[in-house]
């Protein structure tokens, strides 16, 4: 959770054509672009360096840049989405983090595999299989893993969930939230576990970066629950990232 950089990339005109699990609405570009400065503005508070892309006009859930990347101290790895609709996104990141990485590995496929459904902790790399994420995915990942000396295993997103990080986050090399659900499938035996209030499920989605804990405003027991656990808070309005089934971590690849 110690980075020295994020990579952003600023929400397109055409967000409204973003994908989303159920339809709750339009997000409004401006409020998305106002949160995504305070969210940039966040990271960028620890001293880190924050890329900050330009829109993408072709591809309207391009700001969720997690998705396109896998980004760890040996090199970074080029995702192949499960969406048909965000494959290209790839191809747009590459660049941007063969500038930042020598060594840059690509998952060639069939498989497909999503930024969203990696958790990197203190230990591991935990990999949720989910409707964006394949085994033939996670195989391909954990070869080139393994080669840089890391750890896999592979667990489940639970049903309806979109990403396994959707339901959890790494607050400390030990410590994860999640979301009772996700908890109850075992996953994390061996780390400290912190849940989310009842209710406020979609608040899992967190990212700790450096001396802060980044989540989504509007969940005040959960963010009470933290507070007290010692993390330092920042709180940013998620309310139009969520109607795309988005939240903190999507939007930034952090290295
Ligand atoms: C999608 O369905 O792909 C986007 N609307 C949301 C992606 C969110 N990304 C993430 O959780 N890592």
């Amino acid at each position: 959770f110690e980075f020295t950089r994020a990579i952003t990339r600023r929400p397109a005109s055409t967000i409204a054509q973003g994908l989303r699990a159920e339809d709750t609405g339009n997000p409004s570009l401006d409020s998305m672009l106002a949160a995504h400065a305070a969210y940039a503005a966040a990271l960028r508070s620890t001293g880190a360096e924050v890329i900050e892309l330009e829109a993408l006009e072709a591809y309207p859930d391009a700001q969720f840049v997690e998705d396109t990347a896998l980004c760890l101290p040996q090199g970074a790895i080029l995702m192949r989405p499960g969406a048909p609709s965000r494959l290209g996104e790839v191809a747009e990141m590459a660049p941007t983090l063969r500038a930042c990485y020598d060594d840059i590995r690509e998952i060639t496929g069939p498989g497909h595999i999503e930024g969203g459904d990696i958790l990197v902790t203190g230990k591991e790399i935990l990999v949720g299989r989910s409707d964006r994420t394949d085994a033939a995915g996670v195989a391909e990942l954990a070869e080139i893993a393994a080669e840089w000396g890391h750890a896999l295993r592979e667990v489940f997103t639970p049903e309806g969930v979109l990403h396994f990080k959707t339901d959890c986050s790494l607050m400390d090399a030990e410590t994860i939230l999640s979301t009772k659900r996700l908890d109850a499938s075992g996953c994390f035996s061996g780390y400290r576990v912190l849940h989310v209030a009842d209710g406020e499920e979609a608040a899992a989605n967190a990212i700790r970066f450096n001396n802060l804990v980044l989540m989504a405003g509007g969940f005040p027991r959960t963010a009470e629950m933290l507070d007290k656990a010692g993390y330092e808070i920042v709180e940013i309005d998620n309310s139009d990232c969520a109607k795309l089934d988005g939240g903190m971590s999507c939007l930034s690849l952090r290295f």
